[in-house]
Order: C-alpha cells, then sequence, then structure tokens
C-alpha cells in the first residue's frame, strides 16, 4: 500500500503496527509493549482499529456485532474513514516524539475486505495518504490455532473458514519489511521478540533517521 512517510522529524515517535487473524494475541501483546516502554520511559500510548469510540466506530461495531447490515463496499470505506478520522491526531502524537502502537491498521483492512472477494487494489485505494507504519509486526499463527483459543467471541469475522481466507490475503500483501513472529509460541517468547523488534525501531525514530520502506 502506498502510503505518505511525512511524520519525519528530527526525533519523532515510531508508528508500530501489529497485525495478525483474531485471536493471534495482538491485543495482549500491544498491552505488554505498552507496558515495557513506559518502564524504559519512553512517550507511548497504545491505539487499535476500529476505533469503535468514534461516530464511524460504532457504526463498525454494530455491523461486527451482526446487529445491521452494510454492503462490502460501504463497510470496508467505514473501516478506512475511521482510520482517516484519527489520521491528524495521529500525525501530532508522532511530531512530538510519542510512539503509537497500534492494533491493526490498513492491512486488515485490505485482507479482511479482500477476503471477501472484493479486488484488492480497489481495497487499497482508501488507504493512500495514510501514514506509513516505521514497522509491521505480523503475528503469525495457524487459523485453526486461532480458534482453538479460547474460542471466538461471536463477531461477524470470526469464523474458522473465513479466517482461512483473511491469512491468504495477509500472505499476499506481507512484504519483506514486515517483521514476523511465531504468535504460536508461548506469550512471554512472543513479547520477548517483539520487544527487541521494537526497541530497535523506537531507537531509530528518536535518532531522526527515515525507515527504509
Ligand atoms: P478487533 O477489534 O481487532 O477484534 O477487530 C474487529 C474485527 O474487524 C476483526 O475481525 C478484524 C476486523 N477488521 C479490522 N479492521 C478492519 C478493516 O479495516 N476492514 C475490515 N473489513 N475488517 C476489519
Ligand atoms: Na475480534
Ligand atoms: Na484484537
Amino acid at each position: 500500500i502506498h502510503m505518505e512517510n511525512n511524520h519525519k522529524s528530527d526525533s519523532r515517535g515510531a508508528l508500530i503496527v501489529l497485525e495478525g487473524l483474531d485471536r493471534s494475541g495482538k491485543t495482549s501483546q500491544s498491552s505488554r509493549l505498552l507496558s515495557y516502554l513506559e518502564g524504559l520511559s519512553h512517550s507511548v500510548e497504545s491505539w487499535r482499529f476500529p476505533d469503535r469510540n468514534t461516530g464511524v466506530g460504532q457504526m463498525i461495531s454494530s455491523y461486527l456485532a451482526n446487529e445491521s447490515q452494510l454492503d462490502d463496499h460501504t463497510i470496508h470505506l467505514l473501516f478506512s474513514a475511521n482510520r482517516w478520522e484519527k489520521r491528524s491526531l495521529m500525525e501530532s502524537k508522532l511530531r512530538s516524539g510519542t510512539t503509537l502502537i497500534v492494533d491493526r491498521y490498513s492491512f486488515s483492512g485490505v485482507a479482511f475486505s479482500s477476503a471477501k472477494g472484493l479486488d484488492i487494489e480497489w481495497c487499497k485505494a482508501p488507504e493512500i495518504g495514510l501514514l506509513a507504519p516505521d514497522l509491521v509486526l505480523y503475528l503469525d499463527i495457524p487459523p485453526e490455532k486461532a480458534a482453538e483459543r479460547g474460542g471466538y467471541g461471536g463477531e461477524r469475522y470470526e469464523q474458522l473458514e473465513f479466517q482461512r481466507k483473511v491469512a491468504h490475503s495477509y500472505q499476499i500483501l506481507r512484504d519483506a519489511s514486515w517483521k514476523t513472529v511465531d504468535a504460536g509460541l508461548p506469550l512471554d517468547d512472543v513479547e520477548k521478540q517483539l520487544r527487541e523488534m521494537v526497541l530497535d525501531c523506537v531507537t531509530t525514530c528518536q535518532k531522526g533517521k527515515v525507515l527504509s520502506k
């Protein structure tokens, strides 16, 4: 996805994105990474998409809960709009030196909608112009294993057959810049690997270096 690398400044926060299937452990690892970086006295926040607190986010939430029906293209654009409505705040946080650990981002948008059969290039288009992550961490887990983890919560996409398709879409989207971690390992082991990757990225951004894409 072509995204803007325009949050460069002398010392800035890092935009770190966690991606993966439902139940891959993103949310647990986000909060662990938050505590870790806070413990090192970094300025850091944990964000997630969809952000269900906005008006758009509430529409998304009711769609996910199967309380409303929307055309596949329409919901795709709402998820994207939900990222766009946070863009300027995201940019100002990064510029002011705050690192953001983000649980899902544009890649989820493309992976989930293209898994429904929507054209992948069409899916990418509304993401163009959002801020490019400095680091994408992919929590890799077989769909079958994710499904076994305490069961799914019952939201719209939490079904094994669909998650298999999402996994396939992620394979197509993934490029050499992503860092993949085996999310089937115990939480502590996953965290240990992620800590190293994240600290490296945060340090590089602090020095004002521009990361290669
Ligand atoms: P979560 O709050 O991380 O459990 O995400 C809710 C569900 O929505 C989850 O199944 C993943 C899916 N999802 C997240 N972002 C997007 C998006 O941009 N587009 C679509 N179609 N689905 C998304
Ligand atoms: Na979920
Ligand atoms: Na999650």
